[in-house]
């Protein structure tokens, strides 16, 4: 999927074309992942574009950047601020938003806070990030041969460039085995997530999802997803999964903002549950879509709207 060009992309503080957005190639962040990024969607409402989780997201940004060691030079407010204006200038309906972070040029060192510390704003269209028919009839997905990284081996609750090649070499090996996302374990052997989401499962009528300490990202969709089945009625435990329950279980989903909520079918070609979207699924992407649509009252206060919010 190649992305088409947007107007502007915020670069240090100001908005620059597209074109000139550009970095050296001894930038640091390039020989050694040395950067941090968010990914946030804004979903087209009635009232404009409305930012989901907005404040959460940046909030993770910048604890990201604290524990990488990484001073940025904007508050979470400007951060805020900053992205609004990257979406209204592009004039999105619906969007997604790619905040960056990253160390510039200055030194090969392997201590880089020598190098400046870059933020960069970028805004795509974006569709169904697992296809088009994904939410509805649900994904093939195996269980990667690739753990998740050991705990205190990197920092795994941080959204590091880095670290993104664990979830590449995951993606990679799902796409050549037929599958279209890998689920990966810990280092314990108990389920961790998907590439980009966090996994969440209906077992005898209980919903799961596993810990932060089974080497996830904290996931900002996950959080809605916990709140939004304890709304509904439904126990929801944050606990570990071991790899057999998932091919017993009655339903397992993918969370993420691009993946937004997502059903998984089949795990290892073993069909899971009826071997199509369950209804708890169902019911929790009813009650997600019905909020970031802007038809259901947004009564967490999950949506910043774009159009309305002022500095
Ligand atoms: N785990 C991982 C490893 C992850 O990358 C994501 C987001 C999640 C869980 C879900 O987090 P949240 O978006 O806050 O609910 N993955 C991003 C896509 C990665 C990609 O660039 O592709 C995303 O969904 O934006």
């Amino acid at each position: 999927m190649t992305i088409a060009k947007t107007p502007w992309i915020w670069f240090n503080g100001e908005l620059v074309p597209w074109e000139e957005a550009k970095v050296h190639v001894f930038t640091h962040a390039l020989h050694y992942g040395s950067s941090v990024f968010e990914g946030m969607r804004a979903y087209d409402t009635p009232r404009g574009p409305a930012i989901l989780g907005l404040e959460p997201h940046v909030r993770r940004l910048l604890n990201s950047c604290k524990l990488y060691r990484m001073p940025v030079p904007y508050t979470l407010d400007q951060l805020c601020e900053a992205i609004l204006t990257t979406v209204r200038a592009n004039g999105h309906r619906a969007c997604y938003i790619r905040p960056l972070v990253f160390r510039g040029f200055d030194t090969f060192a392997l201590d880089p806070r020598s190098c400046p510390v870059e933020v960069v704003i970028g805004t795509i269209e974006w569709g169904r990030y697992l296809g088009a028919e994904a939410i509805e009839q649900g994904v093939d997905v195996g269980i990667s041969s690739w753990r998740r990284m050991a705990p205190n081996t990197f920092p795994a609750m941080a959204k590091i460039g880095g670290q993104y090649i664990n979830s590449q070499i995951i993606t990679m090996e799902a796409h050549d085995h037929g599958y279209v996302e890998g689920i990966a374990l810990d280092a314990n052997g108990y389920v961790s997530e998907g590439s980009g989401e966090n996994v969440f499962v209906v077992y005898e009528g209980v919903l799961y999802t596993p810990p932060l300490a089974a080497s996830i990202l904290a996931g900002v969709t996950r959080r809605f997803v916990i709140t939004l089945a304890r709304d509904l009625g439904y126990e929801m435990r944050e606990q570990f999964i071991p790899r057999e329950m998932l091919y017993i279980a009655d339903e397992v989903f993918l969370t993420g903002t691009a993946a937004e909520i997502t059903p998984v079918r089949s795990i290892d070609r073993i069909p899971i549950g009826n071997g199509g979207r369950g209804p708890v699924t169902q019911r929790l992407q009813e009650a997600f879509f019905a909020i970031v649509s802007g038809e259901a009252e947004d009564r967490h206060g999950w949506l910043t709207y774009v159009n309305e919010t002022v500095a």
